[in-house]
């Protein structure tokens, strides 16, 4: 392995012991030092996607770029990109190979074990003495580190969601040297559980099958980087987002948001402004400030006075009622009109501040109401006043190492759920908020978000160190965030109401109440108060799944979070077989449901060898982080077709996963149907179902998983039927016509003999595959290997001889390029 040693002085940082003491309430832990006591440390809990365009304007220079990284000893020193983490940096470095490749989350374990340091020298871009104010502000930090300029420690960061701001007027010099000292995540997090005493925090460990780390509720970082049941362990370590220094005068503005509303008796939309401000000097400033959307004749002035310190400003604009205003519309219900709009902030002190942004308006109500004929609830969303049906996925994140996840990425993933008909995608609480992006491109497409705080699958602590840094992520997050039209819900946490009303962690029953008002405190008394009174344009929920408002009648904790009547469920039952409808829960609202398959053997390849390549390597359990979850796979197939007995090794993997694709987009078109079929009934009191999210879109890496798009974005076979069974216009009669015709399917496999030819020709941008068969072919899958792009259809049942597929590539490729790498299977190819 390489080592260098990096171009300053400071060299190798001390290695540190990675045992702190516990946490003192009310202050951080081995808070600054020395000199650094002086200085007045700022945890801005704001985020900043203000720009200003005038002269006299804040000073601003970006940190992002090359910085040097060493592990806790000195061994390894090494260049590594800003924003990024150190894993993606020593594999750029060749100093590792891709953690993806086969058992390497195991094997790299100990960069997650190691306390590495970031620095770099920069030097100050501008005459410091000019400015009443520069600080040192980090949009994210992955996670725990210890931040030092100059050799002066500015403070200490927790938690990967919060933007942390460090006031460095009276320390930066011309030349600076900036240091960013990381503690293991994985030490951490064991040394915050240790020094809980009173009593324990469960769970503690993830279950062994997913090779994971233990007491990820106890940190604030991305729940399942310390590994999940679709997921590795990669606990990773680093400058996440961006860092820079900004240098002002008199005010600056940190935060800007827009919220729309309608007043129904005057038929009125207004646009609430928020603009939070850093106001520096020692008397309010005065001033005004001007709004205009010129397309809605909309100009408002406002005189405003900002007060001295940190403070927000709340404008509200009345839309002029003479003009038209477009709302905006999921996808599949209208456009996504947006109005570019202009906010000028001209003070009496200081630069003047003209604002850019785009103004959207709608509405939206989540009804839990009496319904005539049934007990409890309902649970349905109103968009501008239409009920709508939410149609789509859960989301996780991207990727391991968020530096790897780029607008591209993005964009690729969430077109395709809107490809599928999807109009709704639920951000599960166990990732990432996501980037600025994600949320800016499902504005565009109209891709509803329904937006979990980040907290899964486990009880937390509520000791007043935690709360306040949750407190500050909380406030950060929803002021980033809440100008997103397409974010129609915020809602507590996954399944955490859930573990305590099931007793998942089996805690004695006398002990009960302590975990149940760690849940009220945390979910209710701080993460919901934060949210009202931050964005009153959009409901919360507390957990998901929930009885909602049964939930708040009993205490916020309801005997039975699943029950049909009420709120939403997440069901999983992978015994019994999954074409037989009556197995499903007639719910308000699926929020998660799911069935695994293995990604196609394109995407495995990249990340194993040969001797992989079957269903039952080494490498094919290690993938598996369910327990059980190759069988289950297996068993679901045996209820409708003959396991592959080919004596080909590679065929026989190859027709299993090819199976396993097929069973599980049955099994999910099943029960899809079955809830978009239960929307407008009422059986036996249950019914009037108005979601369906399955479990899960996406994939963080290539391995067995309930994913519909693979790591890189294939579309398994599930994706396709998904653009079908969320189709807008879509035959789900179940009792009669479709039953037979899903059950018709699975009966032609056995015996017919049949041919399958593909030709290929291109047209513009697009190929077309011209199929012919000579019988009946089941569940037709074309795979063109590792050529990225989509079919306009795939899984389908050929009746007909001829069927013409057209191929959408993302990349430039060619015909023959396609034919060399086409494989055709059917139900009939596997033996
Ligand atoms: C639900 C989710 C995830 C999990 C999935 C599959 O519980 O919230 O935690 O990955 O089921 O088991």
């Amino acid at each position: 392995m390489a080592v260098r040693r990096p171009r300053r002085g400071a060299a190798a940082p001390p290695s540190r012991s990675s045992r702190r003491p516990c946490r003192v309430p009310g202050g951080r832990a081995g808070a600054a030092m020395g000199r650094a006591a002086l200085l007045p440390l700022l945890l801005v809990a704001a985020a900043g996607r203000a720009g200003v365009s005038a002269a006299g304007g804040p000073e601003v220079r970006s940190l992002r770029g090359s910085w040097w990284l060493a592990n806790g000893n000195g061994s390894v020193v090494l260049r590594g990109e800003v924003p990024g983490c150190v894993h993606t940096a020593l594999h750029r470095r060749g100093l590792i190979q891709d953690p993806y490749y086969r058992f390497n989350d195991v094997t790299y374990r100990w960069i997650s074990l190691d306390n590495w340091t970031y620095s770099r020298t920069f030097k100050t871009p501008f005459d410091d003495r000019k400015w009443q104010k520069v600080n040192l502000v980090f949009e994210g930090v992955d996670t725990v580190a210890q931040i030092l300029i100059n050799n002066i420690t500015l403070g200490r960061t927790d938690n990967m969601f919060n933007r942390y701001s460090f006031d460095i007027t009276s320390v930066i010099k011309e030349v600076n040297f900036v240091e960013v000292r990381f503690l293991s995540a994985v030490s951490y997090a064991a040394e915050q559980s240790r020094c809980h005493k009173a009593y324990s925090i469960p769970p503690a460990c993830p279950p062994p099958v997913q090779k994971g780390e233990c007491h990820a509720n106890f940190i604030r970082k991305e729940q399942c980087s310390f590994s999940w049941d679709w997921g590795p362990s990669f606990p990773t370590q680093g400058i996440w987002k961006d860092v820079r220094i900004e240098a002002y005068n008199h005010y600056h503005l940190i935060y800007f948001s827009l919220t729309s509303f309608f007043e129904k008796s005057a038929q009125q939309w207004s646009l609430e402004i928020e603009s939070i401000f850093d106001v520096v000097s020692s008397k309010p400033i005065a001033g005004l400030v001007t709004v205009n959307i010129p397309k809605l004749q909309t100009q408002q002035t406002f005189s405003v006075k900002l007060q001295p310190g940190e403070g927000s400003i709340v404008l509200l604009v009345n839309i002029n009622k003479s003009s038209t205003v477009e709302a905006w519309w999921p996808n599949g219900h209208g456009k996504q009109t947006g109005y570019n709009m202009t906010t000028t902030f001209i003070m009496e002190a200081g630069y003047q501040i003209e604002k850019s942004s785009k103004a959207y308006f709608r509405t939206v109500e989540l009804v839990q109401e009496p319904i005539p004929g049934s007990p409890g609830l309902s649970f349905y969303f109103r968009i501008n006043g239409r009920p709508i049906f939410i149609k789509g996925s859960n989301w996780i994140p991207a990727d391991s190492f968020q530096d790897r996840v780029t607008y591209d990425t993005l964009w690729l993933l969430l077109k395709s759920a809107a490809d599928a008909n999807m109009n709704a995608l639920r951000v599960w609480g166990g990732g990432v908020y996501e980037q600025d992006e994600f949320y800016d491109i499902c504005d565009e497409i109209g891709i509803m978000i329904w937006q979990d705080f980040m907290f899964a699958c486990a009880l937390y602590p509520t000791d007043q160190y935690y709360l306040e840094s949750v407190r500050a992520e909380v406030s950060h997050q929803v002021r980033r965030l809440k100008s997103h039209p397409s974010i129609i819900l915020w809602s507590g946490n996954n399944e955490n109401e859930a573990a305590i009303a099931s007793n998942w962690f089996s805690i004695p029953y006398a002990d009960r109440e302590v975990y149940i008002k760690d849940y009220v405190m945390l979910y209710v008394k701080n993460i919901r108060e934060i949210v009202l009174t931050e964005d009153k344009s959009r409901p919360f929920i507390a957990s998901s799944p929930t009885n909602g408002l049964e939930s708040v009648k009993e205490g916020w904790l309801s005997q039975n979070p699943y029950d049909t009547h009420y709120g939403d469920t997440h069901f999983y039952d992978y015994s019994n077989d999954c074409w037989n409808w009556t197995v499903y829960p007639k719910t308000r609202f699926a929020s998660e449901y799911g069935f695994q398959s293995w990604p196609s053997f394109s995407t495995i390849e990249k990340v194993s060898s040969t001797e992989d390549w079957s269903y039952t390597s080494n490498f094919s359990l290690h993938r598996q982080h369910h327990e059980n979850g190759n069988d289950q796979m297996l068993q679901q197939i045996e209820h409708h077709f003959k396991l592959p007995q080919s004596t080909d090794p590679i065929k026989k993997f190859k027709d299993t996963i090819y199976l396993t694709q097929v069973m599980q987009a049955q099994c999910i078109k099943t029960e899809t149907e079955f809830y978009r079929f239960s929307q407008s009934e009422i059986i036996r009191g249950e019914g009037h179902t108005m979601g369906a999210l399955y479990w899960q879109l996406n994939d963080i890496w290539q391995a067995p998983s309930w994913a519909s798009l693979e790591y890189g974005g294939k579309w398994k076979l599930l994706h396709y039927f998904a653009q079908n069974f969320f189709a807008p216009l879509l035959p789900v009669a179940y009792e009669d016509k479709s039953v037979l015709y899903i059950y018709g399917v699975s009966d032609l496999h056995v015996d017919h003999k049949l041919t399958l030819r593909a030709s290929v020709s291109q047209q513009d941008d697009i190929y077309i595959f011209v199929l012919q068969t000579t019988a009946i072919a089941p569940f037709v899958s074309l795979d063109v290997g590792s050529i990225k792009g989509r079919f306009s259809d795939n899984g389908f049942l050929m009746t007909e001889q001829k069927k013409v597929v057209v191929f959408y590539p993302w990349e430039p490729t060619g015909v023959e390029e396609l034919e060399k790498s086409l494989t055709l299977t059917s139900l009939v190819d596997v033996v």
